[in-house]
């Protein structure tokens, strides 16, 4: 047969109607934008403000990366790419820890701040990949344990010590803290709700099944893109100043 006949194995073919590939190959897309205006700006800030800007293209670019290959996994299998969700959430998640450790650096926070919103987001990965992936029949008590670990961030950052440090540090910082608390109040949220589509538990009888990738994705767009401008935009501002 000849070579040219031989399809490559590396691309496989999408369908029109496969909207939840279309939001892997967008959000591939999009995480890709959102890195090299993050690297690209770095320049035009000073030391204070590089290394924030420089985490927000970190975030995003882990995400692209592993977007990269959920896009493929996806086109590959119609099946969710779960493993390689949480291996780039792991990683994002405290990387976004350390964003509100080091905006509110100025204001005074401790290390000891920064290494209490890793634990909560690291036990709230793990046992969110338990109950999706390990032991699926228990997912409603794995879930419940990870959404505790999320109010234990919710509280931190909303009433805690980082709440003080904020409003102690006022100006720019402080309606910078604002918005980033409620990136995490409600464009987090969008994640327990993808898991209760993805799972069976007792909400399921409420909320029906859907697609918990469509979810997930839309939400990493929002949280990563989103979270990463308001950092950029804080420290466009604080320079002014
Ligand atoms: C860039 C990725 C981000 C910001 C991912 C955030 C993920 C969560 C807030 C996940 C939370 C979950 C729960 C609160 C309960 C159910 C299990 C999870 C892991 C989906």
């Amino acid at each position: 047969m000849a070579n040219f006949l031989v399809t490559p194995l590396t691309v496989s073919k999408m369908l029109p109607t496969d909207y939840v590939g279309f939001t892997f190959f967008v959000g591939c897309m999009a995480m890709m934008a959102a890195s090299a205006f993050f690297f690209l700006s770095l320049n035009q800030f000073d030391k204070k403000w590089r290394t924030s800007v420089l985490v927000s293209g970190l975030i995003t670019f882990i995400a692209a990366v592993h977007y990269y290959y959920m896009r493929d996994y996806w086109s590959a299998f119609q099946e969710s790419p779960t493993f390689f969700r949480y291996v780039d959430w792991i990683l994002t998640v405290p990387l976004m820890c350390v964003e509100f450790y080091l905006i509110l650096k100025v204001a005074g926070a401790k290390q000891s701040l920064l290494w209490k919103m890793i634990l909560y987001s690291v036990i709230m990965l793990v046992t969110g990949y338990f109950g999706e992936a390990v032991d699926p029949s228990n997912a409603w008590i794995w879930g419940l344990v990870s959404g505790l670990a999320y109010f234990g961030i919710v509280y931190e950052i909303w009433l805690g010590e980082a709440s003080k440090l904020a409003a102690a540090a006022g100006g720019n910082v402080l309606s910078a803290h604002k918005i980033l608390c409620w990136f995490v109040l409600v464009g987090w949220a969008i994640y327990p709700l993808g898991y209760m589509l993805g799972t069976d538990g007792w909400y399921t009888s409420l909320l029906g099944r859907g697609n918990v990738d469509v979810a997930y994705n839309i939400a990493d767009a929002i949280n990563k893109i989103g979270f990463g401008l308001v950092i950029y935009s804080l420290a466009v501002k604080s320079q002014k100043d």
